[in-house]
């Protein structure tokens, strides 16, 4: 899929209301992400994401993938949580504020910056680089999020739309543009993070 045609499916998209399954699928992602479980992000909980990457897929510290990993969670830090204001090394974010964030992020021409940081996380999970995301690749990715490893089976599925029993990066944009821009309360792809928290 090219580049345009996934910046036609960005804008495909109208703008998010903010509805109840949408703040929902948001505050999900802010408890997924707050890895040391404080109450705020910051850049202490992607670096924990990185280790727990590292540790699923046994790469040492100095493996050049684990250091991708820690390069794209650390991007996702910076420039999807903050959208690359404030002070990446100390800056720490609410609940609140990171739901307004997406929500400003989802609605500005920031949105269409979706498909890269998409290709990017792609190419992290992607721990053997052959292109694709396997059954075990996601697993990982579930692992990282501390989400039950024994639900990454469904999500793989409902990612998989072709059933071919991998995830391409195609279906991995979909799902993930879905899931931050989409306000269906039936959409599969709401449970991209693991099960819906209340
Ligand atoms: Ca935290
Ligand atoms: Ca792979
Ligand atoms: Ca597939």
């Amino acid at each position: 899929m090219e580049q345009t045609d996934l910046l036609k499916l960005v804008r495909s998209y109208p703008d998010v209301k903010g509805s109840e399954i949408w703040l929902k699928k948001m505050r999900t992602l802010f408890e997924r992400c707050d890895a040391d479980g404080n109450k705020y992000l910051s850049k202490e909980d992607f670096i924990q994401m990185a280790q727990r990457d590292a540790e699923y897929n046994s790469l040492k510290e100095d493996d050049p993938k684990a250091k991708e990993v820690r390069e794209a969670r650390l991007s996702a830090w910076k420039n999807a949580v903050l959208r690359g204001q404030g002070n990446p090394d100390t800056d720490r974010v609410t609940k609140e504020d990171f739901v307004q964030n997406v929500l400003c992020a989802a609605n500005s021409p920031w949105r269409e910056q979706y498909p890269a940081i998409t290709k990017a996380i792609f190419n992290a999970l992607d721990v053997n680089d052959d292109g694709i995301i396997s059954k075990s690749e996601h697993a990982g990715f579930y692992y990282a999020y501390r989400i039950p490893l024994d639900l990454s089976p469904g999500a793989f599925d409902a990612i998989d739309t072709n059933k071919d029993g991998e995830i391409s990066l195609e279906e991995f944009t979909r799902a993930f543009i879905d899931f931050f821009l989409g306000e269906d309360p039936n959409s599969p792809h709401n449970t991209f993070y693991g099960p819906l928290l209340d």
